[in-house]
């Protein structure tokens, strides 16, 4: 233990320390498994007192904080190797209260994203936002990404569930930011600065989400599509007739990789994209928009959940894909533009990638309804490591400059973390990333808060 450590040990006598390789491996990285762990240590604390004392002792060492929650990031926000002090809040993962009249839900950082919608259950309520690592990341994680989702399209991102946090800055202040009201009109809204801030400002100690009634028993359809242009029509079909809760595409690479990996596909012909879509009306309706989308030649085949199994299996066709491209470590790209574009951009995104990638597999899947795709890049056997990640990069310098003549954003849910950030200018201006710097110093005066994320210090 350095002395500093030690220091630090008898500073907070009950903080939990932890300097065993494999916690530090462990807790050095999140799911892009691109650079390899090397932080100082792992604390892990209990309390918001203990927070502000880590806070404390790094400005007066200068040690880098790591903050860390369930690490399913894929643009290595979490990642520490460069001697950080990673500060997990995997001990601080309690419900603190619920507020029946408010719908409001206080929460510690380090509960898990399942574990709140089971509490909101509980309570008869559902807390909205949803995605696949739903049983791993952490609402502090998710409010630190602006996590978004499968469920965006009808209640929008973590953001708007925000009803008030409490963070300790860089500089060591606790902030108790909005405080559940629904109306403030008392200047700068600091509870927004934080969400989605990627652990560069402060740690987000204590959250209270809004909640709101759950959805109707709802319906689920997979549709086949023939062709890519197909999708923004059925997209703008079942919008205008159906109450969507979610509206998600993959391609049949997608496909392909989640079926090797244990889902079953409930078609018997091949078809170049599908939608899984879920929605409020019945299924009566749901199949006069099918049979509309049919004999227009929007769609080829399609299948209705008879049962909750089904509509899981449904689900998993999408859901699963991310876990069943994992073991080939693949290049991500997690990229929007509004959604009257994408058209054009996906038109220029496939000339893009087929020039670039002729031999490569290439996977996409996503949030089209939100003008949200995911792009996974499988590295070939032949190609080593480095030049696969040059080439990524390369392509994605291309598609970064697409991005930006079509007013989109390099990362619309993974946030910018080490992956993105040669590309934070084509999403924000030279203006607009100074002022982030200069914010940055505000809060963290000593730059000690996940340092070399979002952008070099
Ligand atoms: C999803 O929508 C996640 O499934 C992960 O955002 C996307 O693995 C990815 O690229
Ligand atoms: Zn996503």
């Amino acid at each position: 233990m350095t002395a500093s450590l030690a220091e630090l040990a008898r500073y907070l006598p009950h903080l939990v320390l932890r300097t065993e390789p494999g916690d530090l491996e462990h807790y050095g990285r999140d799911w892009t498994r691109r650079w390899t762990p090397a932080p100082l240590a792992i604390a892990l604390p209990g309390s918001i007192d203990e927070v502000q004392g880590i806070v404390r002792w790094a400005n007066a060492h200068r040690v880098a904080i790591v903050p860390s929650g369930g690490r399913t990031g894929l643009s290595g926000g979490a990642v520490a190797a460069h001697g950080e002090l990673v500060v997990s809040f995997d001990r601080m993962n309690k419900v603190l209260g619920f507020d029946a009249v408010d719908r409001t839900l206080t929460v510690q950082p380090g509960i898990a994203l399942q574990a709140v919608h089971e509490a909101a259950r509980g309570h008869g309520l559902m807390y909205p936002v949803d995605f696949g690592a739903r049983g791993s990341c952490q609402i502090g994680g998710n409010i630190a990404t602006n996590a978004g989702g499968i469920r965006v399209i009808r209640y929008g991102n973590t953001r708007q569930w925000i009803a008030g946090l409490k963070v300790v800055t860089g500089g060591g202040e606790l902030l108790e930011l909005n405080r559940g009201l629904v109306k403030n009109a008392t200047g700068y809204d600091l509870r927004h600065l934080f969400v989605g801030s990627e652990g560069t400002l402060g740690l987000v100690v204590e959250a209270t989400l809004a909640l709101t009634e759950p959805p109707p028993p709802c319906n689920v359809m997979l549709f086949a599509l023939p062709a890519m242009d197909a999708l923004m029509r059925v997209f703008g079909e079942c919008r205008r007739r159906l109450k969507l809760e979610a509206f998600e595409f993959f391609t049949d690479r997608a496909l392909h990789h989640v079926v090797a990996h244990g889902a079953q596909n409930p078609f018997e012909t091949a078809s170049p994209y599908y939608v899984v879509t879920e929605f409020h009306e019945n299924e009566t309706e749901a199949l006069a928009v099918f049979e509309h989308c049919l004999e227009s030649g929007l769609v080829t085949d399609g299948v209705i959940a008879q049962s909750d199994a089904q509509a899981a299996a449904l689900w998993k066709l999408r859901e699963g894909i991310t876990e069943s491209l994992a073991k080939y470590r693949p290049y991500k790209n997690d990229i929007s533009v509004r959604i009257a574009v994408v058209p054009d951009f996906l038109d220029a995104m496939q000339v893009l990638l087929t020039r670039e990638y002729p031999d490569f597999d290439v996977v996409w899947f996503g949030h089209i309804g939100d003008g949200n795709l995911h792009i996974n890049v499988v590295k070939p056997a032949h190609v080593s490591d480095a030049d696969f990640i040059a080439q990524c990069e390369t392509v994605t310098k291309r598609m970064a400059a697409i991005l930006h003549a079509h007013g989109g954003s390099i990362s619309a849910e993974h946030g910018i973390g080490l992956v993105k950030k040669p590309y934070l200018a084509s999403a924000r201006s030279e203006a607009e990333i100074a002022l982030m710097r200069g914010m940055k110093r505000v809060f963290d005066p000593h730059g000690i808060m996940n340092p070399g994320k979002l952008f070099d210090p």
